[in-house]
């Protein structure tokens, strides 16, 4: 049974919700940007976490701002991005969360974001909070609790 079958959208936490951090594809803050760029195209995903050694979060990257880092005058020079590491294209003006914050506070962060990281007190990595999951939340309690109102 899901953790949040039975739970109203006031009862519910981010802990409840989140992708955790062993399914969620990420990166290294000194990988080199073609190893970034590849595991975006692989995973398909348009921006992933970036993590340290230590796996503490430190911000998110996306396809768009590594192909930014290679624009050229006339054409992509991929061959650049060996020689370019993550922390070079990284946002890392991003918001996070905690497993202890509210459904409310989650649907507030994600209108902003397709996604969220979500870190422990002292910054380690430990998952994900996405749109998907929220509107699905939202859509189940609207079904579930319709009779009531
Ligand atoms: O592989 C996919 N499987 C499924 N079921 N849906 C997918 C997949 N890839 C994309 N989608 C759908 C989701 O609805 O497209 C949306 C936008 O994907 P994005 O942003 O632009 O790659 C997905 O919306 P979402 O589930 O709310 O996810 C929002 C964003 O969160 C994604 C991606 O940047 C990130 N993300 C989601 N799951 C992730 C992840 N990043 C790393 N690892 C994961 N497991
Ligand atoms: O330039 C941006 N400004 C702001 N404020 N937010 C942005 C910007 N670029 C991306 N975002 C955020 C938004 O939350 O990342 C999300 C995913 O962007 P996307 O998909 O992968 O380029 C944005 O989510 P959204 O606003 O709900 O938009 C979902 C998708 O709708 C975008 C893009 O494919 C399309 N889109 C949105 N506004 C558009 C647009 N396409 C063309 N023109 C627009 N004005």
């Amino acid at each position: 049974m899901s953790a949040t079958q039975d739970k109203k959208l006031t009862d519910i936490v981010i802990d409840d919700l989140m992708i955790p951090s062993e399914k969620v594809a990420h990166v290294q803050v000194n990988n080199p940007l073609e190893h970034a760029l590849l595991i975006l195209v692989k995973s398909g995903y348009s921006a992933v976490p970036v993590v340290d050694s230590s796996y503490k979060l430190v911000g998110t990257i996306g396809k768009t701002p590594i192909l930014n880092k290679v624009i050229g005058l006339e054409r992509f020079e991929m061959e650049q991005l060996s020689a370019m590491q993550v922390h070079e294209a990284m946002n890392t003006d991003i918001p996070r969360l905690s497993t202890s914050d509210t459904f409310m506070e989650g649907l507030k962060a994600v209108i902003n974001y397709p996604f969220v990281c979500v870190a422990d007190e002292d910054g380690y990595f430990d998952g994900i909070l996405t749109r998907r999951v929220i509107l699905k939340q939202f859509k189940r309690d609207y079904y579930t609790f319709k009779s009531e109102v």
